[in-house]
């Protein structure tokens, strides 16, 4: 016998959708040329202070490096905002779609780097962890604010089999009225953010010794991929910075 309690929950729509399981970690995986994204250690750091605030600033480097292209299809559901679906190749001809939780913002990155964008909501974060006389890395002890980007072709930093050429998403799209847009990031190529970019730092001011400088694409696991753990890479630096890194 159903109780009235569990008739209700069955009512009720669920919290949230089921999460779709990974197609490229499936059975199915072989035949889809699936993306993998990765992202560099941190580079060309420096620090800029600015009123209380002593900011790390750091190059980022997203690596497309699966067998296909991290593609995105936004489709509009709010004033600045749309939903995600993830298109996946097949090896033979024709491709998956899959919806995902990842969301695309338009965002203001300011007038010097061109204004506003439909970017990926939350791409990329970077953290700070303290790191012991021993190497252990600890707990997380500051981030940077929430990094919006897009997903482009901006250098082909590596070639290859499934590399093209030349870029296939070649920017990304600024009309905030769109209710579609595509962006993606081919195989062998590399979306790069430098280390004066919008938003592109870590508050360290107060802090001593020696910490780990952390990059990680997709951290919230929106996005899927061949690889889903070779998303971090890191460089330690000793603060205050003292123009390299290493502790
Ligand atoms: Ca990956
Ligand atoms: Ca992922």
């Amino acid at each position: 016998m159903i109780s009235a309690l569990a008739l209700i929950a069955l009512a009720l729509p669920g919290a949230a959708a089921a999460a779709v399981d990974n197609p490229c970690e499936g059975p199915e995986a072989k035949r889809l040329l699936c993306p993998n994204l990765r992202i560099a250690p941190p580079s060309e750091i420096y620090v800029q202070k600015l009123g209380g605030q002593v900011l790390l600033r750091a190059t980022s480097d997203v690596q497309s490096r699966g067998r296909g292209p991290m593609e995105l299809h936004g489709t509009r559901n709010g004033p600045r905002s749309m939903r995600v679906n993830q298109r996946i190749y097949r090896a033979g001809g024709g491709h998956i779609t899959v919806p995902t939780e990842a969301r695309l913002r338009f965002t203001t990155v300011g007038t010097y780097f061109g204004g506003s964008y439909w970017k990926v909501h939350q791409l990329a974060n970077f953290e700070l962890r303290r790191v012991g006389p021993d190497g252990t890395v600890g707990d997380v002890v500051r981030t940077s604010p929430k990094l919006n980007y897009c997903l482009r072709d901006l250098y082909r930093t590596r070639a290859g089999r499934h590399s093209p050429p030349g870029r296939v998403y070649p920017g990304c799209n600024q009309n905030p009225y769109r209710d579609h847009v595509k962006l993606g990031t081919s195989v062998g190529w590399s979306d790069i953010y430098p280390a004066a970019y919008h938003q592109q730092w870590i508050d360290v001011a107060g802090l001593r010794g020696c910490f780990a400088y952390r990059m990680i694409v997709d951290p919230q696991e929106h996005l899927f991929e061949s690889n889903e753990s070779d998303n971090m890479s890191q460089r330690l630096v000793h603060l205050p910075y003292r123009g390299k890194p290493g502790c």
